[in-house]
């Protein structure tokens, strides 16, 4: 419904429903540490920023009288912010307008442009508690193609956020007036400028820091946090979300209560998104799933990681002058906090869709510098301006990504990895296709050289990445190589220590007793720096490092943080290789790539808590994706050889005379996976000399084991073959 300015009674009414008193304000809260944050989000507060003051931390909280006096009930210290919440203003912004406005409103312009622009179409695809549209506009040609990937931006799901609806006007603008005709052509991109109509209206008439939408609750309480209302684990706890109608992030009544959420989770049905970024304001993350519980992370991990980045090579950076961050640090939910009955956990639950909660704006200096935003953005153009250039690029990424998820790159190249495995130990990690036949078992190898065979239990997901997970019975002195049976994806132990009495030449850290496994992990309070000893990686390729990891921190301080470094040379040089952010209360693995730890003999590994960073790590390991431990396992059949162990100078390797007519491959590896040697043998021989002298007499091949195998006519034949030459 279109509402006209209101007359002077109109208005008089209005404001005796709506008395000045009842706005929200910025208030500060000072906190003890992380656990004094986590208890205002108990209450139900949403903690829009952290502060270092002196003598320790405040919050920043929006709050309205009632909760101002549920703060003050608790014995909170609450002191109001400059500048104070401004108060509710007219259409009078330059890059910010209501919904309703008849000519400048977001609903006004958007109609305008479609009836100018052949390349933007709106549609309602349902209507607020109070009557107004939930718009939706289609870039490119109109309508759906059922043949193409669907793309969805959303904006204001927090009626407060205005920059993340003026990014979304923005895009539209962009993607009409710039975007080539093959990226509109090959998808169905949409954007919902404003989730939450009502609650943004509200913004612009009364109440400039109102969150969620215009419910009335019943208690004379109004508002349901529509990012709580989603069906994806909602009000699994009370600290996601709040049972109370009165709260910030009331999660209302029943999953879906909210008609703008039904008319979201309607479009989802209508054109399920393969990606999706849901706009809110502000801190400057770039959030995936899970945010439901600390420590769950997304079986398409990879995935969410290359589009989005990570904080070495992050896909958004902050221009915004004088903002106080580099660029939007990417990361789980949880990161920031947790939440439950949240959209993107919901669309990744429900549709499979690759969703990203990008907070816009990292927020600026120092209260009462007369400098300071937060939720209230400045009016200036070229600074909006800049946050959607500083934007874009991502969006770009979503888009293409859309097309072939697999072939997905972040705007700095990040690429995902292929399916395998995140974790080895204590728990298997493994994401595999969806398409994976089902059930799965894994085969350990352990030290001793036994199998151990168990069924995994398999995530539901159908589509995309499937995540099997595996909790070991066996100590870790007892793993060696896990594999995924029938799927090629196996991998292999190199080196495994989490501050057990076994585990020597560590350095650094203390020993604790919070552990995920054994009777401690590694833990620091302080600027401490843990450092591994040398490990020989000779002969190794496809190498990467597997820590878990717990911390305490605030995606607020960025600067408070863990930096995982590597040295290739015994610990002359290092570099960056990893960086850990933000709040993770619960235990989770981190996979590192290290393609430079090939084949080094000196490689090292070492941890640094960077101002007092509070980690804790445990199960370290370096591991490859080239085991050679399963090199030994059973075999359709064993090669001859003719000494074993060898201690002539050639050995002679034959195999069953192929049934086929193939010619045969020979391959000698050494005990640790690399390839030693290769042969061609043409049909019908069926043997071959391995000349044990090389280099027509200057080398010898070194005393010790090998794996020979022989392909011949689809079939493959192993045996483990033992050098014992004297000394010449
Ligand atoms: O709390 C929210 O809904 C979002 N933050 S905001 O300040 N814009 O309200 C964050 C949602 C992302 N998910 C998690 N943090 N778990
Ligand atoms: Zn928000």
């Amino acid at each position: 419904m279109a509402r006209r300015a209101p007359g002077l009674l109109a208005f008089l009414l209005l404001a005796a429903a709506h008395p000045a008193a009842a706005q929200h304000r910025l208030v500060q809260v000072p906190v003890a540490g992380r656990p004094g944050l986590d208890s205002l989000a108990a209450l139900g507060f949403e903690v829009a920023d952290v502060l270092r003051i002196d003598g320790g931390l405040a919050a920043v909280v929006v709050v309205s009288p009632e909760t101002q006096a549920l703060l003050a009930r608790r014995g909170y210290a609450v002191t109001a912010l400059a500048p104070l919440a401004p108060a509710a203003a007219a259409d009078t912004f330059h890059n910010y307008h209501s919904f309703d406005d008849s000519v400048a409103g977001i609903r006004a312009t958007l109609a305008a442009w479609a009836a100018s622009d052949p390349d933007i179409h709106v549609d309602s695809v349902g209507a607020s508690v109070e009557g107004r549209p939930i718009l939706a506009v289609k870039l490119g040609p109109p309508g759906d193609d059922p043949g193409q990937p669907n793309v969805l931006f959303m904006a204001t799901h927090h009626a407060r956020e205005w920059v993340s609806t003026a990014m979304a006007m923005k895009l539209i603008r962009w993607l009409a007036d710039s975007a080539s005709p093959a990226l509109l052509g090959a998808r169905d991109v949409w954007v919902i400028p404003v989730e939450n109509p009502d609650g943004y209206q509200y913004t612009f008439t009364d109440d400039r820091f109102w969150r969620k939408n215009r419910r009335p609750n019943g208690d004379g309480s109004f508002g349901v946090d529509p990012n709580r209302n989603y069906p994806a684990f909602w009000g699994v706890d009370d600290f996601g979300s709040s049972p109370q109608p009165f709260t910030e992030i009331y999660r209302g009544p029943a999953p879906a209560s909210e008609p703008e959420t039904q008319a979201v989770i309607a479009f989802h049905a209508a054109h399920p998104p393969v990606v999706a970024v849901s706009y809110h304001t502000y801190s400057g993350l770039v959030l995936y799933p899970y945010g439901f519980r600390a420590g769950a992370l997304p079986p398409d991990l990879s995935l969410y990681r290359a589009l989005a980045g990570t904080d070495l090579v992050p896909a958004v950076l902050d221009g915004v002058v004088a903002s106080t961050l580099t660029h939007y640090h990417p990361g789980p939910g949880w990161n920031l906090y947790t939440t439950n009955g949240e959209y993107t956990d919901w669309a990744y639950r429900a549709h499979g869709t690759i969703a990203f909660t990008t907070e816009l704006t990292s927020g600026c200096c120092t209260p009462g510098t007369g400098l300071y935003y937060g939720f209230a953005f400045p009016d200036d153009g070229a600074l909006v301006e800049r946050v959607f250039r500083d934007n874009l690029p991502f969006a770009l990424a979503v888009i293409a990504a859309a097309a072939d998820l697999r072939a997905a790159q972040g705007p700095a190249g990040t690429r995902a990895t292929p399916p395998g495995f995140e974790a080895l130990w204590p728990e298997a990690w493994l994401s595999l296709d969806a398409a994976t036949p089902r059930p799965l078992s894994l085969t350990m190898r352990t030290a001793t050289g036994a199998t151990v065979t168990r069924s995994a239990q398999t995530d539901s997901l159908s589509r995309g990445t499937i995540r099997t997970l595996w909790r070991t019975d066996l100590g870790a002195d007892a793993v060696r190589a896990l594999r995924a049976d029938g799927t090629g994806v196996a991998a292999e132990l190199i080196t495994l220590a989490g501050a057990e009495p076994l585990d020597a030449g560590w350095s650094g850290w203390a020993r604790d007793s919070t552990r995920l496994a054994g009777s401690s992990s590694w833990s620091t309070a302080r600027n401490d720096t843990l450092v591994s000893p040398v490990v020989d990686l000779n002969g190794r390729s496809a190498v990467w490092l597997q820590f878990w990891t717990r911390h305490r921190g605030s995606t607020f301080s960025p600067d408070q943080r863990g930096v995982v470094q590597f040295s290739g040379d015994s610990g002359t040089t290092w570099s960056d290789v990893a960086v850990v952010v933000g709040d993770g209360p619960a235990w989770y693995p981190v996979r590192v790539e290290l393609p430079q730890a090939a084949g080094r003999r000196g490689a090292r590994v070492r941890f640094i808590s960077e101002r007092d960073f509070p980690w804790w790590l445990d199960a370290v390991a370096f591991a490859t994706d080239a085991p050679a431990a399963f090199l030994l396992l059973a075999s359709p059949g064993e090669a001859e050889v003719s000494e074993n162990p060898v201690r002539g100078d050639q050995v002679v390797i034959s195999w069953p005379a192929g049934a086929g007519t193939g010619d045969a491959r020979v391959t000698v590896y050494g005990f640790t996976g690399e390839r030693l040697h290769q042969a061609t043998v043409l049909a019908p021989t069926n043997e071959y000399v391995w000349d044990l002298i090389l280099g027509g007499g200057t080398r010898r091949v070194v005393n010790g084991g090998y794996i020979v195998v022989v392909d011949v006519d689809g079939r493959r034949y192993r045996r483990r073959l033992f050098v014992a030459r004297p000394r010449p």
